[in-house]
């Protein structure tokens, strides 16, 4: 006998608590029609990351991804904030850090396998049913999903705001071809706070709602090239992945639900030695953080991050790797961060090792780096001088 919609969804909610799904909701599969105006005004003003999926149409209409779509069943997992016991950074044993949506295992992996989990459940219960699962890399808007299927709200900081586990959670969807008695939007909102927009170190979030992609911290701890020196000093150790305007938020305040085993971080992976990541070789980088979420771009802007985490802290005792780096690394990158960083520890040691750098790189970025990194020595050196005598 043929199920009502409404059995087919109460079914799927139990068997979503079974799976230890936090949240489940529904949606039609409706174009995104609004979405699509502000994705070509978020385009021209310059704002996307390069990480979206481009096709607008593919984006906003789940019926190019599934033609016969009828509804998106959107869920959210919740992920820990607080480690039990976090290793300490200190002088000499510095300490980087990964962001919480990269702690344990890669959630990419986690949520598809609850997706596949439901849409068997699906399969079960209408034989024959069409259903597609995306987390993250398919082509639609998994904030727009959640927001419609009322997982939560959408927030000044731009993330998707659970009035039970705030915005930390993930999301990830299944469009099917069964029709589903959709939830309603969450009517909660921000009110006046401004907090996330307030705290931003770079002013990415240009007006509540909107962030420019380019200037956010979590973007930039992705990229490949050289990392533009006005922001190497907001980093704050960050590795991968940046959260200030979700730390900040009153939504997110002592919330840390640590119930996915999946997502418990390995304090060492996490909080990895500055130092010894400057030594990996691409089978060490994928076997220690290929699991993880922050492992995707590669080991070379996390080495970047790493070393610009050295300069920042002025680890004197990694001016050995730094110079090794500045004479050996064969990625521009790298040499011409490394000569960043020495310049930021100064000592007689890196200025050696800058001025001798300086007259056989070939590299012109690089060269510009040694510059100025050389520049920064001497600045230093006179300032020192100055208070020899002035003492
Ligand atoms: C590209 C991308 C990024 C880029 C750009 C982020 C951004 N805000 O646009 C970068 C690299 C910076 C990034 C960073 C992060 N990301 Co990211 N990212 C994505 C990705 C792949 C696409 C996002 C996108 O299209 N952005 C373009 C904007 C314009 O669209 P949107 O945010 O999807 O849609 C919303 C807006 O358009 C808004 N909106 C629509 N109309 C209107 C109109 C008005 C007036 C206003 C104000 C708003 C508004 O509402 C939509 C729904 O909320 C999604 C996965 C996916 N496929 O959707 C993950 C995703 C958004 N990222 C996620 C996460 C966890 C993060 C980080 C927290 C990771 C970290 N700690 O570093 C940070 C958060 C930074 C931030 N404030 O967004 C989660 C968000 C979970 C949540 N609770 O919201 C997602 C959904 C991945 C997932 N499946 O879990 N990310
Ligand atoms: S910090 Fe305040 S404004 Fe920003 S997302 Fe949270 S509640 Fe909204």
């Amino acid at each position: 006998m043929k199920m009502e919609a409404a059995e087919i969804k109460k079914a799927l909610q139990m068997e979503a608590k079974r799976l230890k799904i936090d949240k489940i909701g529904f949606a039609s599969a409706e174009p995104f029609t609004e979405l699509k105006e502000r994705l070509k005004r978020h385009r021209e003003a310059g704002f996307e990351s390069g990480f979206e999926e481009p096709d607008l149409d593919k984006r906003t209409d789940p019926r190019k991804i599934l033609p016969e779509a009828r509804s998106i069943i959107a869920i959210a997992l919740a992920y820990p904030t607080k480690m039990e016991q976090p290793p300490v950074s200190k002088p000499g044993a510095y300490r980087g850090v990964f962001c919480r949506a990269s702690w344990g295992e890669d959630y990419h992996n986690v949520l598809k396998r609850k997706l596949e989990g439901l849409k068997a459940k699906l399969l079960e219960l209408v034989p024959g049913a069409a259903a597609t699962v995306m987390v993250d890399t398919g082509a639609l808007s998994d904030r727009a999903v959640a927001e419609r299927a009322g997982i939560g709200w959408s927030g000044k900081n731009t993330s998707i705001i659970t009035p039970e586990f705030g915005s930390w959670v993930y999301l990830g969807e299944m469009i099917t071809d069964v029709h589903l008695p959709p939830d309603q939007p969450v009517t909660e909102a921000c009110g006046d706070c401004t907090a996330c927009l307030d705290a931003c170190p770079t002013g990415a979030l240009v007006a509540p709602g909107q962030l420019n992609s380019r200037a956010c911290l979590a973007y930039l701890t992705q990229t490949k090239g050289f990392l533009a020196p006005e922001y190497r000093d907001l980093l704050g150790g960050y590795l991968y992945g940046f959260e200030t305007c979700q730390a900040v938020c009153p939504y997110n305040r002592k919330k840390n639900f640590t119930h996915h085993e999946e997502f418990t971080p390995d304090p060492e992976k996490v909080r990895p030695l500055l130092k010894p990541l400057l030594q990996l070789s691409n089978r060490e980088f994928r076997e220690r953080f290929g699991s993880m979420a922050g492992s995707w771009r590669g080991k070379k802007p996390i080495q970047r991050n790493a070393i610009i985490a050295l300069g920042r802290f002025r680890d004197r005792t990694a001016v050995p790797d730094l110079i090794r780096l500045l004479k050996e690394d064969p990625r521009p990158v790298i040499r011409g961060t490394a000569a960043w960083a020495l310049g930021r520890i100064g000592g007689p040691e890196a200025a050696d090792a800058l001025s001798l750098a300086g007259k056989t790189e070939r590299d012109q970025k690089v060269k510009e780096e040694i510059e100025k990194a050389l520049d920064e020595c001497r600045g230093e050196e006179t300032a020192n001088h100055r208070t020899y005598r002035e003492a």
